[in-house]
């Protein structure tokens, strides 16, 4: 008995990891030659890729894993994952036959795609890496502030490619793990030394090591199997592990790929006439010394089951698992075969050697040679199933319809923000208590400060400010206890995201529900943005606060102004971003948010009344600004808190005779109202539309022209309302601190002429007037598009200049 498991199971295991190979290869190969697959995309790096993986695998969701584990999957590997639970009953034949294709099993697990309860989705190489150590601690989090005890701990588990270690997030994120106390995450490195297009350099695994190590990580290097180390015991075993260790990792892949003659050939010309060592091998056929040769630890159960066994602690743990990239398929080793794909002749071969009769390849106990009560028994038992949907839910928290703060005459939206949080803060409710706040060290310029002072930061240890018990005067009060709720994250922005991701997941993975908000400066959001694309993709839900934003940063120049941010609001899917102008407004957005990051992902059901997707929810961005500008003081009336959610309203209605509307987003209103203003005599009836979502007008918009397409001929969206009373001939000036085409299609909704205004290139330093005359997003610039849109005299204002 090795790694606690019986004879009797090991065989067992045995037989699975051979049908967990067979599955995989048989699905590739069936989306590939079997089904009609005309579009020319073959079948990418899958099928050496799980190969590589399906013994790791197999050890795992077969043996090692409990239901609170949780984990990613290296991209590639998705065909083992599906496979297996298809054996475990949690995947349908059907998917499996239309892997790829059309709602088929999806080619890189998928939370949101995939009906067989994959807990992290992956995809982009490194993400889901990250994702399981963040869980890690926000699985520390929700347990420290009293939560979810009734649950064991689970462990994130991440299967990695070995070159998917190249991706610099995985290493901001280890240091992270380090600053914050890591535990229960194990990472299991495929080490297959090949990548996509290459054989690794040598001894990267030193240098892992060493790495993993100095961030308090447990290393546990797989190298050789038990049927290497048998063969070491033997005489002359020595010198056959120095050769092995020596050999450089292409000439190994190379000889992985030729086989028992090239092996021995090799090994007899290395070593020379050794005696014992000799012996050793002559007495091996062909066939026998590559089972030898190949046995690294990455595919050998027993190691495996021990190894994982062995771990008697909760710090975090890298195994680096010696693995050979499509073990057991006929292009084994051979560089080329990422993308490689076994030819109908190869299939067959395989087939007749898993004993699989035509016409039962998916029959799950076929070719194996215990007795399919015997296996499904087994199946029935495996621990990780036992506990039903991977799926947990949580119940939501009522949100009040606005939140409430003084609104001083003149401010900005980043210190009503501020204001806001530091307001919820002394509030006792069961959602502020669920309140999570992150930012990477910009959360006392993000006006996070009075929010923390408050509820404090969060860390697993007590730690006081220093400052405070020395009696020095600070405005922050920094003591981190387990109570905090704000966990403060080094500069790196993947790491803000991905961890955004993790706490916007915990009611699902974690069965406790966190609201979580994290700051950030807007241009930074390009830093992380892949990971922030990750998260939505996860369904993870956030609100996400990127201030200050624009050229309106003016002295701070290009380095720190956002200029394209706007259309990733816009163009985001999951995200429902909103920019607005007064801080009344961010009361009513940020009381809408706490509801609608709770709503649940299901159905995804368009609303009769806006045509967007609020009944099922997601994520929200709030792009705000540190110009302090003057407050409206207005009574907020339910329809205009209705149409700030809704994503615009008139600030000044157009008459019957409209020449003109100017629609603005944001920070640049009081050119927009200013601009009004100046041209009132000379044009007739102008407009005035405050645009605080131009995200969700879109959105809205283009889902009711599908409506309507679909024969719901009734279906009206906000915009199209606000529009329909329009005269044809008026001219639409838009106008927002970002790219112009943010704003620019709202001549579309009814066949306006526009003329877009707003930042194309890169900006610089100067003052706010400067900058906004500088790029033409001032009054003079809107009044000047006015004047070329629309016929009439010239307007005055204008002229007076
Ligand atoms: C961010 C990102 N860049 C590039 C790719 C394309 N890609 C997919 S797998 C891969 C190489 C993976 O090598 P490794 O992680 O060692 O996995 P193996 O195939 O060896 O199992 C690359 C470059 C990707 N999926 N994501
Ligand atoms: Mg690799």
């Amino acid at each position: 008995m090795r790694g606690n498991i019986s004879a009797d199971d090991l065989t067992i295991l045995r037989e699975l990891e051979r049908k967990v190979l067979w599955l995989a290869s048989w699905t590739i190969h069936h989306a590939n030659h079997v089904r009609d697959n005309t579009d020319g995309l073959k079948v990418g790096g899958h099928q050496a890729s799980s190969a590589s993986l399906a013994t790791i695998m197999t050890a795992l969701y077969f043996h090692t894993l409990r239901p609170s584990d949780r984990v990613a999957v290296k991209p590639h590997a998705s065909p083992n994952f599906h496979a297996i639970q298809y054996l475990l009953g949690k995947q349908t034949r059907d998917k499996l036959e239309n892997f790829r294709g059309y709602h088929g099993a999806q080619s890189y697990p998928s939370r949101t795609k995939d009906i067989d309860d994959v807990d992290f989705s992956t995809g982009s190489v490194g993400l889901g890496v990250a994702q399981t150590l963040f869980s890690s601690l926000v699985q520390d989090y929700v347990r420290a502030h009293g939560w979810g005890l009734d649950r064991p701990e689970g462990r994130m588990v991440a299967l990695i490619g070995d070159a998917e270690l190249d991706e610099g997030n995985i290493f901001e994120c280890i240091l992270e793990g380090w600053k914050q106390g890591l535990r229960n995450c194990w990472w299991i490195v495929d080490y297959n030394r090949q990548s996509l297009d290459a054989v690794i350099r040598e001894g990267l695994w030193q240098r892992y090591e060493q790495l993993f190590r100095n961030f308090g990580w447990d290393v546990v290097i797989l190298k050789y199997g038990s049927l290497l180390e048998a063969a070491f015991a033997e005489p002359g075993g020595e010198r056959l592990r120095a050769w092995i260790d020596q050999c450089p990792n292409q000439l190994y892949s190379a000889l992985v790929f030729q086989g028992g003659a090239a092996w021995r050939r090799h090994l007899n010309d290395g070593l020379g006439d050794q005696g014992p060592v000799s012996k050793l091998i002559n007495s091996r056929t062909d066939e026998e010394l590559a089972r030898l040769m190949t046995n690294l630890a990455g595919h050998d159960l027993p190691s495996l089951l021990e190894a994982f066994e062995c771990v008697d602690h909760d710090r975090p743990v890298c195994f680096i698992a010696y693995t050979i990239k499509g073990y057991g398929l006929p292009f084994a080793g051979h560089k080329d075969n990422h993308a490689g794909l076994m030819t109908p002749a190869q299939m067959e071969t395989f087939r007749k050697a898993m004993n699989i009769r035509p016409g039962h390849e998916w029959d799950p106990f076929e070719g194996l040679n215990r007795t399919p009560e015997a296996l499904q028994n087994f199946l029935d038992k495996v621990p990780f199933a036992a506990a039903g949907s991977r799926r947990l839910t949580a119940p939501r928290f009522a949100a009040p319809e606005q939140l409430a703060v003084t609104i001083q005459p003149e401010m900005s939206t980043q210190t009503g923000f501020g204001a806001l949080l530091n307001e919820l803060a002394r509030e006792k409710t069961d959602l502020v208590s669920r309140i999570v706040t992150t930012s990477p060290d910009v959360t006392v310029s993000t006006n996070l400060g009075g929010w923390v002072n408050r509820r404090g930061l969060f860390a697993r240890e007590t730690l006081a400010d220093t400052f405070r018990s020395e009696h020095i005067p600070s405005t922050f009060n920094w003591d981190f206890s387990d109570k905090g709720q704000h966990i403060e994250l080094g500069i790196a922005e993947m790491n803000l995201f991905i961890l955004l991701s993790a706490l916007g997941l915990s009611h699902t993975i974690n069965g406790e529900r966190l609201i979580p908000i994290g700051t950030v400066y807007d241009p930074f959001i390009a830093r992380g943005l892949d990971a922030l694309n990750y998260a939505c993709y996860q369904d993870a839900r956030f609100i996400l606060v990127a201030t200050p934003s624009g050229i309106t940063l003016a002295p701070e120049g290009g380095a720190h102004q956002s200029i394209a941010e706007p259309l990733i609001g816009l163009a985001q899917d999951g995200l429902a971003a909103f920019e607005p102008a007064f801080v009344d407004e961010l009361t009513v957005i940020l009381a809408f948010a706490l509801d609608y990051i709770q709503k649940s992902g299901d159905g995804g059901e368009v609303s009769e009344r806006n045509w967007l997707r609020d009944e099922t929810g997601g994520s929200i961005y709030l792009r705000l600004s540190t110009r302090p500008i003057e407050q409206i003081k207005r009574p907020m009336t339910a329809a205009l808190r209705q149409s700030i959610v809704d994503g615009a309203y008139w600030l000044r209605e157009p008459g019957p005779n409209c020449q003109v509307v100017v629609a603005y987003t944001g920070v640049v209103a009081p050119e927009a109202i200013q601009a009004v203003g100046f041209m009132a005599e000379d044009r007739r009836d102008v407009g005035l539309l405050a645009v605080t979502s131009a995200d969700r007008l879109n959105a809205g918009w283009t889902a009711a022209l599908r409506a309507r397409e679909r024969g719901l001929v009734h279906a009206r969206s906000h915009i199209e309302r606000l529009f329909a009373e329009l005269p044809p001939h008026c001219g639409i000036v838009t106008v927002l601190d970002g790219h112009p085409a943010t704003l620019a299609w709202l001549g579309a909704v009814g066949g306006h002429r526009v003329r877009p205004l707003g930042v194309e290139h890169f900006g610089q330093t100067g003052s706010i007037p400067d900058l906004y005359r500088h790029y033409g997003i001032d009054a003079d610039a809107i009044i000047a598009g006015a004047q070329a849109l629309t016929p009439g005299k010239p307007i005055r204002h204008l002229r007076a200049m």
